[in-house]
């Protein structure tokens, strides 16, 4: 008798962060059902349970509700501690959760970049997504292609900074990314060793659903990182093989720098330029971060709460950890910057998955949402 799995997972076959969270659930062996968002799905059961309508949300048998995959994978490891994606000793751990902030965050850009920057691609993903956000609708597929299509240039390319100006500078930060990580998987199966950990699944995110299977990044990867190509079907793979708890690396490995000193360099100013700009009331703000210059970035609360939460994981470091993470990170300007970040009054830390309660929405709301989408940073 089969029994049936203890999660849905509500996602999409197009999302980074979907195929960050279906990476770590695999990895674990969780079980899960895979729910495809139509918009009814997203309207009539993502939006009132989470507040969102953003993907993915996964639901538990028992009816709790949880999303955003930062604190969500965290929950995860709490719930279902074997295979651990988290490593266990708070420096790894710390090291780790500043990876996959940087990755969620600084990486989006790039990733939505490829996907959304030359026709073709944009075409062939307009057309995919047209087909799951039509579904049960009486709107036309290409239409609803059309319109997602322009409308994810609109947010994430003008949207986010991306000019004429800065366009080759922000195209070459893929092929730097696959760079770091050909590198780091020259003798090792994963970015840490043996088996996956946190790093693996946060680099996931874009690599997998964007990069790895986006035709136009995808050829460039197979072309010249072919060992990033292999590592990320040998992770969609990982719930098929056994491993032991064996140590991970301790990120002494000197193929790790480049991408800390982008996080130091780059986006931790970007994150306390976000900050100023919320705190100051500002909406959009203009930054030149890693050398490229971008224009009228929006002001995000979420990223104020990114700030607040790795400004709080490295306050609450035992002294002597502290100590080390300072040590590997000399020179980076990461520890500088985390302690010397300084937030908007109401930037709480991200640290719990679970929705809050069912919320009913108007009929307006929802026909707004259902055409807009959620706004990027803020839930109703
Ligand atoms: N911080 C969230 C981000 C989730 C997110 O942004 N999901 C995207 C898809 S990858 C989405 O649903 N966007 C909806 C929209 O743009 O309206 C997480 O880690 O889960």
């Amino acid at each position: 008798m089969s029994t049936a799995p203890p999660y849905r997972v509500y996602l999409s076959d197009v999302s980074y962060f979907s195929g960050k969270l279906e990476g770590a659930l695999r990895a674990k062996r969780i079980g899960y059902e895979r729910v495809r968002i139509t918009p009814d799905i997203l309207l009539k059961e993502v939006l009132p349970n989470t507040g969102w309508m953003k993907v993915p949300a996964l639901r538990r048998d028992d009816g709790l509700w949880l999303n955003d995959t930062t604190p969500l994978l965290r929950w995860l490891d709490a719930e279902h501690p074997a295979r651990a994606l988290i490593p266990a000793d708070p420096y790894r751990a710390f090291l780790s959760t500043l990876v996959e902030d940087y990755c969620d965050e600084w990486q989006w850009r790039p990733a939505m970049f490829w996907r959304w920057a030359w026709p073709d691609n944009a075409r062939y993903l307009g057309a995919r997504l047209g087909a799951e956000l039509s579904a049960g609708t009486p709107h036309p597929a290409w239409a609803m292609g059309l319109y997602f299509r322009k409308r994810q240039q609109r947010l994430f390319l003008r949207g986010d900074g991306v000019r004429a100006h800065n366009f080759d500078a922000i195209a070459a930060l893929y092929p730097r990314a696959l760079a770091w990580l050909e590198a780091l998987l020259a003798d090792r199966r994963y970015l840490l060793g043996d088996r996956p950990s946190l790093v693996d699944i946060a680099w996931f995110g874009p690599m997998f659903r964007h990069y790895a299977q986006d035709p136009r990044p995808a050829v460039l990867m197979a072309a010249t990182a072919p060992r990033v190509w292999a590592w990320v079907t040998r992770l969609w793979n990982s719930g098929a093989e056994d491993w032991s708890e064996s140590a991970l690396g301790d990120f002494s490995d000197a193929a790790w720098t480049p991408m800390l000193a982008d996080l130091g360099a780059a986006y931790l100013p970007y994150l306390q330029d976000n900050a100023t700009a919320l705190a100051r009331g500002q909406t959009h703000f203009d930054g030149e971060y890693g050398g490229i210059a971008y224009p009228q970035l929006p002001a995000i609360r979420y990223r104020a709460r990114c700030l607040a939460t790795l400004r709080q994981h490295y306050l609450d470091l035992a002294p002597g950890t502290r100590a080390r993470v300072d040590a590997r990170l000399q020179g980076l300007g990461i520890s500088e910057r985390l302690h010397a970040a300084v937030l908007p009054p109401n930037a709480a830390t991200i640290d719990s998955p679970l929705a809050g309660p069912p919320r009913q929405l108007g009929l307006a709301q929802r026909l707004r949402f259902y055409f807009t989408g959620t706004p990027w940073d803020s839930a109703p």
